[in-house]
């Protein structure tokens, strides 16, 4: 039973009854008013004022409340407004679980054929060109690698999270570890996840952290919450009652997501953005065919082709040297300038009404930890000027639809710490990504993170466009209205993905219409 049985409950009703009625007028006309009383009377309901104000208004109160009524907390003498609301809460929650047992996808992005994606376009000249660099490392980064800036990037990340979460109704009032573990009712909280084990009899436990304090807090396995994964180093919005036993018991688990509902955004400019990655000049399993293909169709006057404005390559632009062992065995180049050299011959085959914005990765020669600052002058100088460079990650807008673009490096942790992630299907990581609003949480991965004293890889603002490479996959989805790309490779099947059964997806090139939304993949 969920709620408290008591022979005062026709007292308690009247009084309940009286006090809502001088609050506000309900909206269930005075009958049925009394019908909803008498019905929670028999389930020896005890409402506070606020709940039966708040249940009165609702068309019918009395099945809203049948349905609460499993997961509303046993033991209370009356019902508050409050576990009223968490009630909803989890109740959407388990229901959401029930029919998705991951996250929810929005209907996946149909694929257009190149036909239809060409219908109508404008060639891309016609647009002047209009990119804004808005969030990039470049020029901006601090970090000396002290302890101390260990501590800034995760307050940074902690309150660029928090602020998120307390977007939401229920963290509106949420509270620091501190002040949560003086309250002897339930609180909202946000905080870092430094710890996650399994107890022997199937509850998780895990340890969590804000700038006040440190707790061990117990997810039940009976509760919804049992089904979520947690990554080392995330940020969570939790909601925690204090049982007096030495943890405290997590009642709900919320992450800052992306808004539901968000329409993919169009703009009134008709153009294509085309995306490429990995292309990994240099390496003996360098694509030089199927490349030569892309840039014979970049030149051949087709309406797809003459519409693409933009062009977004996504990091590991070269293969580098030393990036493995015994990488030189497999290098066709195996001089760092000359590979850059030859990408550069490469790209400069790109007609010149497109604009090239391209982003290192991890077999690029720039330091390794993220967020990655762009390329040296010494590289950057060997093109021309239709190439915009940036960092890894970048946030830059296009005509003001916002785009994020990440090579894509930190997927090896979330493969490998996240259960259900494949290297096969990176948009389900960067479905994961955009549901924790972090590029890559987890510290001390394989992922090398660069301790600035702003977290570049927090995710602050929904992207229109969110692009990744490095998998050597491709695809294209929509998530809650963000167009989700993965890039493809311009490089073969090498030895090393071979041994881990890494099939790539080579020679293919992303386009999206950013009139219309529709996009197409076409291959070389
Ligand atoms: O990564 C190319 C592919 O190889 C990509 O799917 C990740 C995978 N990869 C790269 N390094 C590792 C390690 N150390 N373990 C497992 N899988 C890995 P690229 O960045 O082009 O080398
Ligand atoms: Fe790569
Ligand atoms: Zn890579």
């Amino acid at each position: 039973m969920a709620v408290t049985r008591t022979p005062d409950a026709p007292r308690a009703r009247y009084f309940t009854a009286r006090a809502q009625l001088t609050c506000s007028p309900p909206r269930l006309p005075l009958a049925r008013m009394h019908d909803f009383l008498d019905a929670l009377a028999k389930r020896g309901a005890l409402l506070d004022p606020a709940a039966a104000t708040y249940l009165a208004q609702l068309r019918d109160p009395v099945s809203h409340f049948d349905a609460l009524e499993p997961v509303l907390p046993r033991g209370g003498l009356v019902i508050t407004l409050l576990e009223i609301q968490e009630a909803e809460r989890i109740a959407v929650e388990a229901a959401r679980a029930a029919r998705r047992p991951r996250l929810d996808a929005a209907p996946a992005l149909a694929l257009a054929s190149p036909q239809a994606l060409a219908r109508d376009l404008s060639p891309a000249s016609d647009f002047a060109d209009d990119l804004r660099v808005v969030r990039d490392i470049t020029g901006n980064s601090t970090c000396q690698g002290s302890v101390e800036d260990f501590t800034k990037v995760f307050r940074s990340r902690l309150h660029a999270l928090s602020r998120i979460l307390r977007q939401r109704r229920e963290f509106l009032n949420a509270v620091t570890l501190e002040k949560g573990k003086t309250l002897v009712r339930e609180f909202a909280t946000t905080v870092i996840v430094s710890d996650v084990r399994t107890t022997r009899n199937g509850y998780r436990m895990l340890t969590v952290e804000d700038e006040t304090g440190r707790a061990e807090v117990l997810i039940p396995k009976d509760t919804p919450a049992i089904k979520q994964d947690f990554l080392l180093d995330e940020v969570v919005g939790l909601v925690l009652e204090d049982k007096g036993k030495g943890y405290l018991l997590v009642k709900a688990v919320v992450r800052p997501e992306v808004p539901n509902g968000r329409a993919a955004r169009t703009i009134p400019e008709d153009f294509l953005v085309g995306f490429l990655s990995d292309v990994h000049v240099g390496s003996k399993t360098f694509l030089d065919e199927r490349w030569t293909k892309f840039l014979a169709w970049t030149n051949g006057g087709g309406g797809l082709a003459k519409a693409m404005k933009y062009l977004i390559v996504s990091g590991d632009v070269v293969d580098g040297i030393g990036v493995y062992p015994r990488q030189d065995q497999e290098l066709a180049v195996d001089d760092i300038y000359r590979q850059y050299e030859e990408l550069a011959r490469r790209i400069a085959g790109v007609p010149d009404h497109v604009r090239v914005v391209m982003l290192p990765g991890n077999h690029d020669a720039v330091r390794p930890a993220e967020p990655q600052p762009t390329f040296p002058l010494a590289v950057r100088k060997l093109f021309d000027s239709h190439v915009t460079f940036v960092g890894n990650p970048c946030t830059f807008t296009l005509h003001g639809l916002r785009v994020l673009a990440y090579h894509g490096r930190s997927m090896d942790d979330w493969v490998s710490g996240l259960p259900g992630m494949s290297y096969h299907r990176p948009l389900d990581v960067m479905k994961e990504m955009l549901s924790r609003r972090h590029l890559a949480p987890m510290y001390g991965g394989k992922t090398p993170i660069a301790p600035e004293a702003e977290d570049y890889l927090v995710i602050d603002e929904v992207p229109d466009i969110f692009v990744t490479g490095h998998v050597h996959a491709v695809g294209m989805e929509t998530y809650r209205g963000v167009q989700l790309v993965n890039a493809s490779t311009w490089q073969a099947q090498t030895a090393f993905q071979k041994m881990h059964n890494i099939e790539p997806s080579p020679a293919c090139l992303p386009l999206l219409n950013v009139h219309t939304g529709q996009a197409t993949i076409q291959r070389f």
